[in-house]
Formats: C-alpha cells, structure tokens, sequence
C-alpha cells in the first residue's frame, strides 16, 4: 500500500514566483516602449501613493540576468512574468518593436538556461495608452488588438514559452479600472466595467482560439482573482444572498463564461439596472468558452459579506461599494480576532482550500495552478541588513497546508507561485506595501533573500513541509 506523506506535495508540482512587467521592469521610455495606461495615471498627480510611478520599479529590465540568478538560488522551477504589450507593440497595434521583444528573448533564453520554465502572462494591465484613447477595454475592436498581439508575442517566443496565460485578473481590469477607477485608466462608468468585462474575455478566447491555431500543444490559461465568500451570519437569508451577489461579481460572473460558455442568469438580474448585456454578440460565449488546458487562481483572502443594515453600518472598506456595480448595498465586514496584513486584508488559508475545491467541484475538470498568492507586511531590516519576515513565513506556511489540504480533497492543483518574487510596484499602493520574497532597497535595487525566501527555498527543495 502506498502511505502518502501529508505533508508531500504530488511528484513534479511545479514551484515558482510571479511578477507582472509594470511592476519590477522600469525602463519606461527606453527601447521604443510607449506609455501604458499605468504610465499616464501613475503619473496623474493624486492617483498612487506618494506620487510613485513605474519609472524605474526594481529597474529588472536592465538586472534581469541577477534576478534569474536569485531564482536559481530560491530554487525555482518556474518564474510567471508579464509582457508589456508597449514595449513589443507600441501603440497596441501594427508592427512589433524587435527591441522589446528581444529584451523578453534574452529573459526566456536566461531562464531556459537555468532550467527554469518561462510562465508568460500576456496581459497584466499595461494597455497601451492609445487604445484606452481608442476606447480602451469598454470598446470591442480592444479584444481583437489583443489577439492580434497575443498571437505576434506567440509568435516570437512560442518555440521556447510553453505555458501563456491570456489575462491576469481580468476582475480587475474592468471593475477597478472602470468602475471605481482606483487602478488604471481610472474611469468610473459601471455600464462600462460590464462592456470591458465582456471584452477581456472576449480577447481571451480570440488569443486562445488565434495561439491554438498556430500551436495546438500550448498550455493556455487565463488567471483569475477568486475568493472565498461568506456570510457573517448563516442564518439569516439576506447575508445568504450577499454571499451569492458577492460570488456572483467576484467569481461566476469569469468562471461560468470562460469554464461553463454563458453568464451566470443571477448576476445579469442584479445587474439589470446596470446594463443589459448588449455587448454580448452572437458567438462570443463560444469564443470565450475555448477549451483551456488550465485556469491559473490567484488568492489573497475572504469576503464575509451581510445585508444591509441602516442599524450597523459597514466599516468603509477598499473596494466597496463602486468597484461592485449591482451590489452597492452589500456590506464587507472585518471577523474579529482574524490577523491583516498590510494591505488590511483578512489572513484565511483555509478559504483558499475552500476555493479549489468548489471550483474542482463546480466547473468542469481542467488542472489548477495558484499562480498567486502572498502578503504584504511592513519589513524592518535589521542592522545586519536582514528581513525576518516571520509574517510572511506564517502566511506562506498557512496557505501551502490549504493547497495540501485541496490536493487531499481531491483539487487537481499542479502547481503554486508565490507574489512575489521582488518586492514591486503595488499599483495605487506604490512602493509603500511589500509583498517580495525578496526585498528591493528602491535608492541602491539592492536585492535582500528574506527568511520567506529561504523558508520557500526549503519547501521546493523537500517538496513539501518539513512539519
Ligand atoms: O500586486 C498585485 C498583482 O499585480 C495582481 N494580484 C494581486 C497583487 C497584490 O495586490
């Protein structure tokens, strides 16, 4: 009989780390790269923290050789990386700039080198700043920009990338994009979060359909930013149906198009006042359903959501109420005695288990990678120079005992990337919230190991947890 160590992940689980372009390369206006629409709100004054923009970030476009050095020191055997579309495209359509794709040549070929699998992420919210001046992601002809520049970024990196995912967090995109406009480009139109919803999916199953075609082996993917959702208390049926509003914007309103081919009947109800879904042609849910080879999740924390009560009003919270169009009178509410990070969200790793399994659970099979998940915490060197991140080690620690936990329960999860590799650019945070493996002093780019990064170090190495 085979005795399975519960503390063993399953033979060839692939360890990595993820980044997204805008957040550590730098190097804004070098090479022909053309402004994305992070570049312009990053730097309209009052948007991010401090005023900090990308300019410069962890400047790995020029230190990316150091940086695929440090991974083989973590011991990764994957690093999930975004393309800036203007750097290989500027201006979002026409011919590719051969200097920005190369600098993506020259990482590919780094990490290959060092056995480790390049993981490409199409879209992580750079668009190019003339498209949004085009319309951007609320109009159409965005989707059919994006497949044309995700099969010419194929194209050119294809022989050696073998696992694409399409978008990362399309919720993002449209709904803190366009609706509470607190992320990039900044506009606040509910009706237009809905279309540009409709239309990163749309460009995800054109890229998929244009990839595949070209290359019928590809892994493709897209990742979502699902979450765990709960009701503050169970029995009471109108925290129920904030649970259900909540998964339907959070979850289903991505998972059901892109794993089931139609939008959830609920969720377009609570959204009538909204919109009425003209945006949705004849044949775009097939073009959205494309088959995938897996679906990356990226997981951060819970929402424990009730009705609403005049009586108690809901702490004011980040994303509420603008960034959920059809569910403003949800309230988000803080559990007390539940740790926070540095982003103030809720630390519950059992939630994560609780994701993989239902989507294991409700959508048809199709293997799972957390391509996300990690925490913020303010990190004081000591006089050493060390980061004892203890946090974080927690964190970490919690959530690979969720993915364990998710195996046993029978989720076909293959996969986990930390966020992040570096500390980085955390959008609208700026540079004020940490989420590295490994630190980045901003005034030097030097580059410190945290005991994250050398707790993690021995988890890919024992493929599992020692305890
Ligand atoms: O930094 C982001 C990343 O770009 C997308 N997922 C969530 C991370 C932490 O906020």
């Amino acid at each position: 009989m085979t005795i399975i160590d519960p503390l063993t992940f399953p033979p060839g689980f692939l360890w990595g780390a993820a980044t997204a372009s805008y957040q550590i390369e730098g190097a804004a206006a070098e090479d022909g790269r053309t402004p994305s629409i992070w570049d312009t709100f990053s730097h309209t004054p009052g948007r991010t923290r401090g005023g900090d923009t990308g300019d410069v970030a962890c400047d790995h476009y020029h230190r990316y050789r150091e940086d695929v050095a440090l991974m083989t020191d973590l011991g990764l055997a994957a690093y999930r990386f975004s393309v800036a579309w203007p750097r290989v495209q500027p201006g979002g359509r026409g011919p590719m700039n051969a200097k920005g794709l190369d600098f993506y040549r020259r990482l590919v070929d780094e990490l290959l080198e060092r056995d480790i699998v390049p993981w490409v992420t199409l879209y992580h919210w750079d668009l190019p700043q003339e498209l949004e001046d085009a319309g951007g992601w609320p109009a159409r002809d965005t989707a059919a920009r994006f497949a044309d520049y995700a099969a010419a970024v194929h194209g050119a990196l294809g022989d050696r990338v073998r696992h694409w995912t399409t978008f990362n967090e399309p919720w993002c995109s449209a709904f803190l994009g366009y609706a509470s406009g607190v992320h990039a480009p900044g506009r606040q139109h509910a009706p237009d979060a809905l279309a540009a919803m409709h239309h990163l999916l749309l460009g995800h199953g054109e890229a998929v359909r244009a990839i595949r075609a070209n290359d019928p082996e590809a892994q493709l993917g897209i990742t979502l930013n699902l979450y765990a959702i709960s009701a503050a208390d169970p029995a009471k049926p109108g925290d129920l149906d904030a649970v259900r509003r909540i998964d339907g914007l959070a979850n289903r309103i991505f998972l059901d198009p892109v794993l089931l081919g139609r939008y959830p009947e609920d969720v377009r109800a609570d959204l009538a006042g909204v919109s009425d879904f003209g945006f949705v042609r004849d044949g775009d849910l097939e073009t959205i359903a494309a088959p995938l080879d897996l679906l990356g999740i990226n997981y951060y924390s819970r929402h424990v959501v009730a009705a609403p009560d005049p009586d108690a009003p809901a702490e004011p919270y980040w994303r509420a109420p603008t960034s959920w169009p059809g569910s403003e009178t949800v309230r988000f509410l803080k559990r007390p005695g539940y740790s926070v990070t540095d982003m103030d969200w809720e630390v519950d790793a059992p939630g994560l288990t609780e994701t993989l399994v239902r989507v294991a659970r409700d959508y048809p099979a199709v293997p799972l990678y957390v391509t996300e998940n990690g925490a913020a915490y303010v990190d004081t060197p000591g006089t050493d120079g060390a980061i004892d991140d203890q946090e974080r080690v927690a964190y970490f620690d919690a959530h690979f005992r969720a993915c364990l936990a998710a195996i046993a329960e029978g989720a076909p999860l293959k996969g986990y990337f930390a966020w992040s590799l570096l500390d980085n650019f955390e959008w609208a945070w700026g540079y004020s919230k940490r989420f590295g493996m490994v630190g980045v002093d901003y005034a030097t780019q030097r580059r410190t190991v945290k005991a994250s990064g050398h707790r993690y170090r021995e988890v890919i190495k024992r493929n599992g947890l020692a305890e």
